[in-house]
């Protein structure tokens, strides 16, 4: 078994010490992990990984070889390759969106008082959101707005003639250049079903014409499905704002019974949050010898329930099979999405029950019951009386939980950003942008995406940000990624201002934010967007997205979800720097659109790297050039000079 890494030898398998002191127990205990069947898979497949394998119809399957350049039906490389990219975009695209409905439904049902426990927490946030679609407010009552808003939510997921309507939250410019370029989305289920058409057997051949359909599709997720879904999640269970918590295997309690939540919907982990609190169960658990009831969070779950409850979390994607090798979680409740198959072989070892619990995902020998929003809140009770009888089934010999935690803050919202740029008086990102147009901050980068066993989990996260925010870059961050560098320390405002160049920690300090922001889950990504058209908005940085000095990253990404991220990114103007390429390394004309021509289409293009330090060193040349084309690095020369003569003056 593994203890070191694949592609840098003689390294851990990652970068954070309580992974590594797992991965040894799991050892010890001949337990399978990831990290050890990525070494079973070796050597990967390079069709695959080209991208130039073909199995879309039963001629097949086809592989480009030099030998055989075409598949049996004709397809060439760019075609294979294309249409193998635009498969992910689309399963990204509805796993987000399929979220989003989720979360829709709940409204609706909130909205009709048939929501069981589930409440509107937030109404200005739905106020805004109704009157920005146009849904009447005045003198109506909250729950009739709420029932309109989802109403109109839900019909963004069908097709309509007209673009998508949640589109209009982006700016007028990037709509226009979507509608010239024929790429604007008009429902999020057509969207996907078009894809899947698209690149059936002997429908579209053109590589180009299917990438932009893919670029299409990818924005039905970000500016649409994603968005929807951190709307709605913020009008039920709050907009967040910034708290407090701890994140790593550590905040697992040797004395508590202790319950994960891991995936990706928020709405049942919400009432389990709720329910820990609840004085009965916690007297319940205290009968059976437990301190009390821990429930913490693994995945995007755990970002939700970090920033709506400042609820603790144990690790990212590659962290759910060792969070159960410490021998102390009584219960993990899986949902949807980057939930290994492999838990509930894991879970067998030890007294773990795991329990699924959507409709739609089923884990092979784990407990299953079907969420119920109208029953949410009971449920969760029961789960945790569940996880309290289980307390005693713990083999306290088998426990073995590391001390890595660590301090960070998180629940930075546009809302939140705004407020807390403004100060008491007014809303605004205007101190920010001037941060940005005098230099003092040279640009913004979303560092996202996922972990993953092809590299040393987590360093190439938190090496990246470390090396853009010591060159004065302010850094967004969601999903996996905000974890990683929240367990190295880069989620406490002292920490990274320590680390922060001096200027981008003179502004930090001065506005009161931290400089690395963490925004929440992957389909908060939608946030990023947002944070970039408010920067925009607020004026004096270009009239377009493309003409901000922003860009975005996903060193470790594995996820086809990532690979929608990605592309609503660059279709929305942004450059986009990958740890790994994506599967399309076997068409040189597919990665030539990608990461060059793309730049002269939407003004975003990918870019592989994967060393952070020279990640960082593309990001932030990406950066000086926007800057430069803005004309705003000119002006801080000559402020600079200022400063140096009065200096020589004085
Ligand atoms: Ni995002 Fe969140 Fe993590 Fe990757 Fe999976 S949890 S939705 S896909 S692995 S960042
Ligand atoms: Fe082969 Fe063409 Fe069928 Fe793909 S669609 S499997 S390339 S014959």
């Amino acid at each position: 078994m593994p203890t070191t890494s694949r592609k840098t030898p003689g390294q851990p398998v990652s970068s954070d010490p309580a992974t590594v002191d797992m991965v040894q127990i799991a050892i010890a205990a001949e337990v399978g992990t990831v990290f050890d069947r990525y070494e079973l898979q070796h050597p990967q497949c390079k069709f695959g990984t080209d991208g130039v394998c073909c199995r879309l119809c039963h001629m097949g399957p086809c592989r480009i070889t030099p030998r055989a350049q075409l598949g049996i039906c004709g397809a060439n490389a760019d075609t294979i390759t294309a249409r193998n990219l635009l498969r992910e975009i689309a399963a990204g695209t509805a796993a987000h969106s399929d979220h989003g409905r989720m979360l829709v439904r709940t409204l609706k049902l909130v909205a009709q008082g048939k929501g069981g426990d589930y409440q509107i927490k937030d109404p200005q946030r739905l106020h805004v959101a109704a009157r920005f679609f146009e849904i009447a407010t005045e003198g109506r009552d909250d729950m009739a707005i709420a029932g309109d808003l989802a109403d109109f939510f839900m019909t963004q997921f069908a097709w309509s003639e007209e673009p998508n309507a949640t589109l209009n939250l982006a700016p007028e410019k990037r709509q226009a250049l979507w509608k010239k370029l024929g790429i604007s989305p008009d429902g999020i289920d057509s969207a996907v079903v078009e894809l899947m058409h698209r690149t059936n057997m002997g429908v579209d051949h053109d590589y180009r014409h299917l990438i932009m359909g893919g670029l299409k599709c990818s924005l039905a997720d970000g500016w649409v499905g994603s968005a929807i879904a951190t709307t709605v999640s913020d009008i039920l269970f709050g907009t967040p704002k910034p708290v407090r918590s701890r994140v790593n295997l550590g905040v697992l309690a040797g004395d508590k019974v202790n319950i994960i939540v891991h995936g990706h919907e928020p709405t049942l982990s919400e009432m389990l949050a709720v329910a820990s609190g609840n004085e009965e169960l916690l007297e319940y658990a205290r009968s059976k010898g437990a301190a009390g009831i821990n429930v913490a969070g693994i995945c995007c779950t755990a970002n939700e329930v970090l920033m709506r409850h400042g609820l603790p979390i144990v690790g990212n994607f590659l962290q759910q099979e060792l969070a159960i090798l410490t021998g102390a979680v009584e219960v993990m409740v899986v949902d949807v999405q980057c939930v290994m198959p492999s838990l509930a072989q894991v879970a067998k070892c030890f007294h773990t029950k795991l329990v699924s619990t959507s409709e739609i995902a089923h884990t092979a020998e784990a407990e299953q019951i079907t969420f119920n929003v109208r029953k949410g809140y009971e449920q969760a009770c029961d789960l945790i009386r569940k996880a309290i009888d289980n307390f005693g089934n713990r083999d306290k010999d088998r426990v073995h939980i590391p001390n890595e935690s660590m301090e960070l803050v998180a629940g930075f919202s546009n809302e939140t950003i705004f407020q807390m740029l403004g100060g008491t008086f007014r809303s605004t990102f205007r101190p920010l942008n001037d941060a940005i147009i005098d230099g003092r901050i040279r640009g913004i980068v979303g560092i996202v995406g996922c972990s993953n066993p092809k590299v040393v989990a987590d360093q190439s996260h938190v090496k990246l940000t470390e090396e853009l925010i010591k060159r004065n870059v302010l850094v967004l961050q969601t999903g996996c990624s905000a974890i990683a560098c929240a367990k190295a320390g880069l989620l406490t405002p002292e920490a990274a201002l320590a680390k922060a160049g001096a200027s981008l920690r003179e502004v930090c300090e001065a506005v009161g934010i931290p400089p690395v922001l963490h925004m929440g889950s992957c389909v908060d990504n939608s946030r990023i967007l947002m944070a970039a058209t408010n920067l925009l908005a607020e004026g004096g940085l270009g009239e377009d997205l493309s003409d901000l000095p922003v860009a975005g990253a996903a060193p470790e990404w594995m996820s086809e979800k990532a690979v929608a991220i990605g592309h609503y990114f660059v279709a929305s103007g942004m450059y986009v720097v990958l740890g790994h390429p994506l599967y399309v390394e076997g068409s040189r004309n597919v990665h030539d659109l990608l990461c060059g021509e793309m730049e002269n289409i939407t003004g975003g293009r990918f870019e592989w790297e994967p060393d952070p330090a020279i990640a960082a060193d593309k990001l932030l040349a990406h950066i000086e050039r926007k800057r430069d084309a803005l004309h705003i690095n000119a002006q801080k020369e000559r402020k600079l000079y200022d400063m140096k003569s009065r200096r020589e003056l004085q």
